[in-house]
C-alpha cells in the first residue's frame, strides 16, 4: 500500500487532497515539520522533506513528480487530461508552474518572515519578493479567467498544486484583494470535502 509521509500544513496536503479525491487507500505516517532554520532536509522523513511517498520498493519526493506518478498509477483517467490531448500541456504547465513559479517569490517571503525573522532589515528583498508575486498572481488570474478551474469546466490535480501555493500566498498576505478572482477561485477549493479532511489531518 502506498504511504504518504505527512506533516499538516505543508506540501503533503497536495497529496493527501489528490489521494483523498480519487479514493486510493494509504497509510499515513505523521511527521512534525521542523522550521528548517539550522540546515534543510532535516524532516524526520526518508528523505529529509515533506512530503515523501513510499510505494513497492520506490521512495520519492517532490510533490508535483509525485501527483503526476499516483494520477498514472491509481487515477484511471481521472483528475487529468489524457497524454497527448490538447489540453494535457495547459494541464502540465500549471501543475509544474505552481510550485516552479508561484512558490518562489513566497518562499523568499516565507524564509525572511517567518523562519529567519529577518524581513524588515531587508526591504528591499521583500519589496522585490512581493513584487514577483503579484506579477505570477496577474498571470494566474488570466490564465484562470471565469474558470471555475485552471482548465475551464474540469477540476484537475493542476488546481491541487495551485490550491496549495494560493493558501500559502493568503497566508503570506501576498493574495488579497487585488485578486477577487483568485480569492473566489482558494474558495471553491476549500469547500471540495477532500481539501477539508486534507487540510485537518
Ligand atoms: N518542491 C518540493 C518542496 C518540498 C519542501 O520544501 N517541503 C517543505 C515542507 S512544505 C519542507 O520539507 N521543508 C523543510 C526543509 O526544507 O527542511 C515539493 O513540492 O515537494
Amino acid at each position: 500500500m502506498l504511504v504518504l509521509h505527512h506533516a499538516p500544513r505543508t506540501r503533503s496536503v497536495r497529496v493527501r487532497w489528490l489521494l483523498l479525491e480519487l479514493g486510493v487507500p494509504h497509510e499515513l505516517r505523521r511527521v512534525d515539520f521542523v522550521p528548517p532554520k539550522e540546515g534543510f532536509f532535516s524532516q524526520a522523513t526518508p528523505l529529509g522533506k515533506i512530503p515523501v511517498v513510499e510505494e513497492d520498493g520506490a521512495v520519492f519526493c517532490e510533490s508535483g513528480a509525485i501527483l503526476e506518478y499516483i494520477l498514472e498509477r491509481h487515477g484511471e483517467g481521472r483528475l487529468a487530461p489524457a497524454v497527448g490531448s490538447p489540453a494535457r500541456g495547459p494541464f502540465l504547465q500549471w501543475m509544474h508552474w505552481a510550485e516552479g513559479t508561484l512558490s518562489q517569490p513566497l518562499s523568499v517571503l516565507l524564509w525572511h518572515r517567518i523562519y529567519k525573522g529577518d524581513a524588515e532589515a531587508l526591504p528591499s528583498v521583500i519589496d522585490e519578493a512581493t513584487t514577483r508575486a503579484h506579477r505570477s498572481l496577474d498571470f494566474l488570474a488570466e490564465g484562470l479567467g471565469d474558470g471555475p478551474w485552471i482548465l475551464g469546466r474540469d477540476f484537475s490535480a493542476a488546481d491541487i498544486m495551485l490550491g496549495f501555493t494560493l493558501a500559502a500566498a493568503q497566508v503570506l498576505g501576498a493574495l488579497g484583494e487585488g485578486h477577487p478572482t483568485l480569492v473566489a477561485y482558494l474558495g471553491r477549493m476549500q469547500e471540495r470535502p477532500a481539501f477539508q479532511q486534507a487540510a485537518a489531518d
